[in-house]
């Protein structure tokens, strides 16, 4: 049920480096005509650190790991492609439609091929209004993947989500910085317990955690924008205001309400959120890239593997 490209099949049966990209920021976080040029350099610069993408989403009610150019301006341009979380995984297949894979369901379809990292803009939290929580969060909690990201979005109430992690047993490292990166934002302003400084250290966490067969579940890696690259922060608080009072206006609910936030912010600024946006993903391309490598390295000299073999059911016992 699960399609894996051949030459993602391939790296993964040696061992090799692979990083799993997600579909969604592409149909429903990126504005078109930019999202498909964007979702290509994504890939292109998890390449040139030596390691191959996979991105994940459905086509016709196939997950594919890895999907193909066509495919992918498939997902980039169509106006029929669904938001599939991991609830809609088998209803969305059931009906052969095409759809955009989340943080919840990408990591989930990750960790089943045996894909060990996973690269993404923002995850999904706590929002800030009316009870809503993605369900980034709960399936984090039983999938065992490192998550490469630039905290979750700053739409969010991070300090909720935050303690949600923290409750959900989803361990939260900072990429050479003690503060949560605030998405946009360099720091959004809460501390982290843990610091690491190299791919190489992130790996070995991973290896630790699978050898210990003790928590099943994610390991956030936030690894935030320098200083200087960061939206206004003035800026990126006036127009977060203006985005949740059309929210509140227009009666968005469920999982239109991320998308609406996102494109706000990309009108709002002229661009400026979308080429921060865009610095934040090819970051964490290139982190998740040197991680996966630094992985494949120690693997392939001894140490405990981690991933789940890909005939491994996920969900079984969430571990390797
Ligand atoms: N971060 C971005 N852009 C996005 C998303 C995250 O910078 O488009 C997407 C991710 O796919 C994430 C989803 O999993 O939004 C969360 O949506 P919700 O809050 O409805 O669970
Ligand atoms: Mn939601």
């Amino acid at each position: 049920m699960i399609q894996v490209a051949d030459h993602v099949a391939e790296v993964l049966r040696a061992g090799g480096p692979v990083v799993a990209l997600e579909s969604t920021i592409i149909s429903h976080g990126l504005p078109r005509p930019d999202n498909l040029r964007i979702a290509h350099e994504i890939e292109d610069e998890v390449r040139s650190h030596g390691a191959v993408p996979a991105t994940i989403g459905m086509v016709e009610g196939r997950i594919v790991v890895g999907l193909s150019a066509h495919e992918l301006e498939r997902l980039a341009n169509s106006d029929h492609v669904a938001k599939l979380s991991v609830r809609d995984l088998a209803i969305a297949a059931a009906t052969k439609a095409d759809g955009a894979t989340t943080v919840a369901s990408t990591s989930a379809i990750a960790h089943a091929a045996g894909i060990r990292v996973f690269a993404t803009g923002g995850l999904g939290g706590v929002h800030r209004e009316a009870f809503d929580e993605s369900a980034d969060l709960v399936t984090l909690a039983r999938t065992p993947i490192a998550v490469v990201c630039a905290g979750v979005k700053s739409i969010l109430d991070i300090g909720a989500t935050l303690e949600r992690l923290e409750t959900l047993g989803v361990g939260v490292v900072g990429y050479g910085t003690n503060r949560f990166p605030g998405f946009f934002i360099t720091d959004s302003g809460h501390p982290l317990d843990w610091s690491l400084d190299t791919p190489g250290e992130i790996a070995s966490v991973l290896q630790a955690q699978a050898a210990q067969r003790v928590n099943g579940a994610a390991l956030v890696v936030a690894n935030p924008l320098p200083d200087s690259e960061q939206l206004d922060p003035a800026l990126h608080d006036r127009v977060l205001a203006e985005g949740l009072s059309i929210v509140e206006r227009d009666r968005v609910t469920g999982k239109n309400v991320t998308p609406v936030l996102l494109s706000h912010f990309h009108a709002a600024t002229q661009g400026a959120s979308l080429a921060v946006n865009v610095r934040i993903i090819l970051r964490n391309a290139a982190l998740a890239a040197q991680i996966a490598v630094a992985l494949a390295t120690s693997s392939s000299s001894g140490s405990a593997r981690i991933a789940a073999h890909p005939d491994t059911p996920a969900q079984e016992h969430g571990f390797a």
